[in-house]
């Protein structure tokens, strides 16, 4: 079996590229140590990176690890950078003006213009049609991206860099064009996780490791079908398949759902509903086509995470057939061991990445340090777990989750909540409406609205927020499209809205009249009503811009 060795400077990503690279049948060797890199032993290097371009740059130069890399680089020998990794290869970063990469290709690292898009570019992009395109990179196929920075091009930087001999990829996020893989003689990198662009991206790994440039040509019915009439390039609205996730009351662990966050059946017995099991309906989604997949471990309120090793083989078992982006969720915070060890929760965090997940998701304690930051008079004090892992992992592997409920008031005078007026009023003709924000899976009500919540959490490091809505939870009506826009109103950062999707024309509905960036869907895949490839077709039919290698 070949062996690929993989740079090991402690990145989220690596259990995830990992997994793709065995999955193509050959072998990872880590290298951990710029003493155990053996120039003569390597024969394919790939350089993974995710998060702050100074902490993994500064990484490699204080472990030793640029000389070699260099003198690998020198020796001929293919090399691949991936996300940060590749943008190591450029010498700074508008992130970190202090730290250096390689600057082995013109150009600089830019942020996105926050001011007219979410960022950072979550989801699933393409890149634009060429005829120099490397490796099988196919503008018919989407790829996973998720970054702030990027090597932004202009004419002048293009024509540089093409001039020095790259050939490049590229892919439009809003109105800016910037490089999303590069390739000049044995250095290829992308700006996508091909470890995570299901098989589109594991085919692009497999052509750097066999070291082929394959051109993948469609036939006319095929671009009918994929919707490419280059309307469909871009990134993509994306579906998530959630799993809310516990023990039944025979201790085995089983996907649920409930209504209103009650799971268990109306009748004599009252059950916990047992809906299939987690891994199994996980592959399920994947294989119908889902952009995203997460894991909420729902009663984690009262389990103690690092015991709960049910939930952590879960996600080991999915990971590694599974090549979308993993999510987790559920008693992410810091705890106290059984045996009085305190565990602080990037410690939990890291036991979810080493094992597959690629973000994980805080709820109850994501209010708790919301509530802080107010009483802060507006900051954090860097103990959070929003902050110690998103300065860990960077911003892109923090979700929040966040479980509001809709509270009316005569006026906004009654509550110092964000308020608004709503198109439905309640039975008692109150017209402003605020969301109140739970702990504990709605067991406990905070005096937090989510406005306030999500505003403080972006501002405390968190890149994305899956936006659930108790009123509407199992009730198959829809969206809370009124939320959606106020938390919208609120952060720049993705939110995932959820809660309330019955059929394909409620996502159809959130994205044409809410600026939603992803919609996640739970009880109407596990009833199997409807398939996410259903969903996909019928947004893809009414003109919404859909991965849809799964036709
Ligand atoms: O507080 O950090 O330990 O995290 C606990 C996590 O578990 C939170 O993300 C919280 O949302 C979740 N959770 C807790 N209790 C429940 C419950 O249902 N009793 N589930 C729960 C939340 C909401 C969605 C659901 C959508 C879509 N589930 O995940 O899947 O509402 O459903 P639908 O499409 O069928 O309407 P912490």
């Amino acid at each position: 079996m070949s062996l690929v060795h993989v740079i090991d400077v402690e990145s989220g990503n690596l259990q995830s590229l990992t997994n793709a690279i065995e999955h193509l049948g050959f072998k990872v060797q880590l290298v951990k140590k710029a003493d155990d890199f053996d120039i003569a032993k390597v024969s394919r290097l790939i350089l993974p990176g995710v998060g702050n371009f100074g902490h993994f740059g500064d990484n490699l130069y204080i472990r030793g690890f640029e000389k070699p890399i260099r003198d690998y680089i020198a020796s001929g020998k293919p090399i691949m950078g991936i996300c940060v990794g590749l943008q190591t290869f450029f010498a700074t970063s508008e992130e970190s003006p202090k730290s250096s990469g390689l600057g082995l290709i013109p150009g600089k690292l830019r942020k996105f213009d926050e001011k007219t898009k979410p960022v950072p570019e979550i989801g699933w992009n393409s890149c634009m049609p060429s005829d120099q395109l490397f490796y099988g990179i196919d503008p018919y196929k989407r790829y996973y991206f998720v970054h702030s920075y990027a090597a932004i091009l202009d004419q002048d930087l293009e024509r540089e860099i093409r001039e020095d001999g790259w050939k490049i990829a590229k892919a439009k996020y809003g109105d800016e064009e910037f490089i999303a893989a590069f390739f000049k003689d044995n250095v290829f990198a992308t700006q996508f996780h091909p470890e995570k662009s299901s098989a589109a991206g594991l085919g692009i790994i497999r052509n750097f490791l066999n070291q082929e440039h394959p051109v993948t040509s469609h036939s006319e019915q095929d671009k009918l079908l994929m919707g490419n009439d280059y309307s469909n390039f871009g990134l993509t609205r994306r579906i998530v398949a959630c799993l809310d996730v516990r023990a039944n009351d025979q201790g085995d662990l089983v996907v649920t759902k409930g209504d209103q966050y009650d799971v268990r059946e109306k009748d004599e017995g009252n059950d916990v509903r047992n809906l299939g099991k987690p891994v199994e309906l996980a592959q399920r989604y994947y294989a119908q086509g889902a952009d995203e997949i997460t894991f909420l471990n729902i009663t984690s309120f009262r389990d103690c995470p690092l015991k709960d090793t049910p939930m952590l083989e879960v996600l080991k078992r999915a990971a590694r057939t599974i090549f979308v982006p993993l999510t987790v969720g559920g008693g992410i915070k810091d705890i106290v061991d059984a045996d009085g060890t305190k565990v602080p929760a990037l410690e939990v965090a890291s036991l979810y990445f080493q094992s597959g997940a690629d973000k994980v998701s805080i709820g109850t304690d994501a209010v708790f340090a919301a509530e802080k930051f107010y009483s802060l008079g507006g900051k954090g004090d860097g103990s959070s777990p929003i902050e110690t892992i998103s300065k860990a992992y960077g911003a892109q592997a923090v979700v929040i989750s966040v479980d509001p409920k809709r509270t009316y008031v005569s006026s906004p005078s009654e509550t110092h909540n964000k308020t608004f007026k709503t198109k439905f009023p309640n039975a008692k003709g109150q017209e402003w409406c605020w969301y109140q924000c739970t702990v504990k899976g709605g067991r406990e009500c905070r005096d937090i609205g989510v406005w306030e919540l999500t505003k403080a959490c972006e501002a405390l490091g968190a890149g994305e927020v899956l936006l659930n809505c108790i009123d509407k939870d199992g009730s198959n009506s829809g969206y809370d499209l009124e939320l959606i826009e106020h938390v919208k109103n609120a952060v720049s950062i993705p939110v995932i809205a959820s809660s309330g999707a019955g059929n394909p024309e409620h996502f159809e509905e959130a994205f044409k009249n809410t600026h939603a960036d992803a919609c996640l869907g739970a009880g109407m895949f596990h009833r199997g009503e409807y398939t996410v490839n259903d969903v996909k077709k019928h947004l893809l039919h009414r003109g919404l811009k859909v991965r849809m290698d799964s036709i």
